[in-house]
């Protein structure tokens, strides 16, 4: 099962780390085959490289667009040396394999996030490259397939030891199809924004097959007809689900500007996991004008906030960060954070230590992206253009769906309040109630959130009794409680939850008002002397 190193192919846009790879290949005797610049920075690294072009008898030409696609290459990765009929074929044809394939792809998201224009965007695309990989890849039997430099070592350490193990190359083919599958998913989503996210040109033989059902949907008016159709395109197929034992696929929906189209810059594959988190995560972060960031787990938010007034942009975004992530850095870890800014230095600084599955943003600053980039593992995201949710939202329930316009707030006005009792909020109190209000849209029902300066401090989600989520909202913000404002999801059915909150030592309160019991409710916060605001319209979220 051990498969010598004697040919290699290199041929990588990325050149960390070759210089070392190369000479101590050439060290254990391995002749090493390469591509243009690559070739190039081989021989300046003082190592002898034959140019491919020698290989296949053909230059490299169409400025590059092809030059390892040809059969003298393929035929000599793809032979499987274990037939004796690849074996003579290629003796016939004068091809040699391979046995070491090492490519990096073109840079084409990090061209896409330098803002280049969509031709050069275009030119970006490697061809050759996933080739290369797919080939050696799927010939894992014979051919090792390295994607990235943190293989290099093992590479080097397997040629002195005379050779890599089948199980070794079958991990690497694996992570190999990972690399194409992540690179051609943030290729087809840089399309589907070209066309104006409606992916109509992608996987369209398989519509009609997976991609469009037949199905009971309202338009984006008022009236929701007896039938519509919903159209939408596989784009990718997920590793699996929820769990691993489900199957999961992506589909981008016509007309769609959502996280679904969201643009993937680095890291590993998203998730299935990932799409839920990150559509939390920017359905909680876009309620606000302001600069603004929420950081998801499970669907809910541990943390959002808005930055403090007067901060320079490059502050603004960090700042919100800090905040958001102070309110409970506990469950914060492995989290999806969404900014409704462009990410910036300062914030990438703080970002990077803090264990996280993917950022996603409108943008990121040049120096933030190569910061972040160094974190293998996070996933980086851009909105597509004029981000907007769908008029209506659909949800599945068994043998049908659901549909309703989708809760927006419009121009929160906190003029149409109605003061139930106690002083009218001062200005910077007011401010944290309606930061409150709008922060608890994303937060799962029943929910209770606590905040002050513009952050959460305490968030209780997802019960099936108002109390707990009181309980579990006072005790996530601990001493930070007291003084700080409380916003409900929907009406308080009792006295009992807001007693809590009012022991916690919370001030002043927003909720939508409207249970029978209001007055006692009502009765309760006038008694503890604090200010409570009624909205009239609650916002349930499941
Ligand atoms: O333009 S391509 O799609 N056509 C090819 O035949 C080809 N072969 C390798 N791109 C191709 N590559 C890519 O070139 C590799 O994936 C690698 O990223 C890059 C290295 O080229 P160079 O050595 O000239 O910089």
């Amino acid at each position: 099962d051990t498969v010598p190193l004697t040919r290699a192919l290199i041929s990588v846009s990325d050149k960390t780390g070759l210089t070392g790879l190369v000479q101590a290949l050439a060290a254990s005797g391995v002749e090493i085959v390469s591509t243009g610049s690559t070739a190039k920075a081989i021989a300046d690294a003082g190592v002898r490289v034959t140019e491919v072009s020698s290989v296949t008898g053909f230059p490299e030409s169409l400025d590059g667009r092809v030059k390892t696609l040809h059969p003298g290459v393929h035929a000599g990765i793809l032979a499987d040396l274990r037939l004796a009929s690849h074996e003579k074929q290629l003796d016939e044809l004068g091809i040699r394999p391979f046995d070491l394939v090492v490519v990096n792809l073109y840079p084409f998201r990090e061209t896409v996030a330098s803002g280049a224009a969509p031709d050069a965007v275009i030119e970006q695309i490697d061809i050759g490259g996933p080739a290369l990989v797919r080939a050696s890849a799927k010939n894992f039997a014979n051919v090792a397939i390295v994607v990235s430099p943190s293989r290099y070592d093992d590479i080097v350490a397997a040629a002195a030891a005379g050779g890599t193990g089948l199980e070794v190359r079958r991990g690497l083919a694996a992570e190999a199809f990972a690399h194409t599958a992540a690179y051609d998913t943030a290729v087809a989503g840089w399309f589907a924004e070209q066309i104006g996210g409606t992916g109509a040109a992608i996987a369209a033989d398989e519509r009609g097959t997976e991609g469009v059902s037949e199905t009971a949907v309202p338009d984006a008016e008022p009236g929701f007809p007896a039938t519509l159709t919903v159209s939408a395109d596989k784009t990718a197929t997920l590793r699996y689900g929820e769990n691993s034992h489900q199957q999961a696929a992506l589909y981008l929906a016509a007309e769609g500007h959502g996280i679904a189209q969201a643009v993937q810059l680095h890291g590993k594959e998203m998730s299935y996991n990932n799409y839920v988190d990150a559509d939390a995560a920017v359905r909680a972060a876009y309620d606000f004008t302001e600069p603004a960031v929420a950081i998801i787990k499970h669907a809910n938010p541990c943390g959002i906030a808005v930055a403090d007034e007067g901060l320079s942009p490059e502050l603004a975004i960090a700042n919100a960060h800090a905040k958001a992530h102070a309110c409970d850095p506990l469950s914060a870890f492995g989290g999806v954070i969404a900014a409704n800014r462009t990410v910036t230095l300062a914030m990438a600084e703080t970002v990077k230590d803090i264990f996280t599955e993917v950022l996603v943003a409108p943008a990121f600053e040049a120096e933030a992206f190569e910061l972040l980039k160094t974190k293998k593992n996070l996933r980086l995201l851009t909105l597509p253009e004029g981000y907007g949710r769908e008029a209506v939202e659909l949800r599945q329930i068994s043998g049908g769906f659901l549909a309703q316009s989708t809760d927006v707030f419009d121009g929160l006005d906190a003029s149409t309040w109605t003061l139930a009792t106690g002083e009218p909020a001062d200005a910077a109190t007011l401010a944290d109630l309606v930061f409150a209000w709008k922060a608890c849209r994303s937060v799962k029902s029943n929910a209770i959130l606590l905040a002050s300066g513009g952050a959460s401090v305490g968030v209780g989600m997802g019960q099936v009794n108002r109390v707990d989520s009181c309980r579990l909202a006072v005790s996530r913000a601990g001493d930070r409680a007291a003084g700080s404002v409380a916003a409900s999801d929907a009406f308080f059915p009792f006295a009992d939850g807001l007693e809590i909150l009012l022991e916690a030592g919370v001030t002043a309160v927003v909720q939508p008002g409207g249970s029978v019991r209001d007055e006692e409710v009502i009765a309760t916060a006038a008694k503890a002397g604090v200010t409570m605001y009624l909205t009239g319209e609650r916002h349930f979220f499941h």
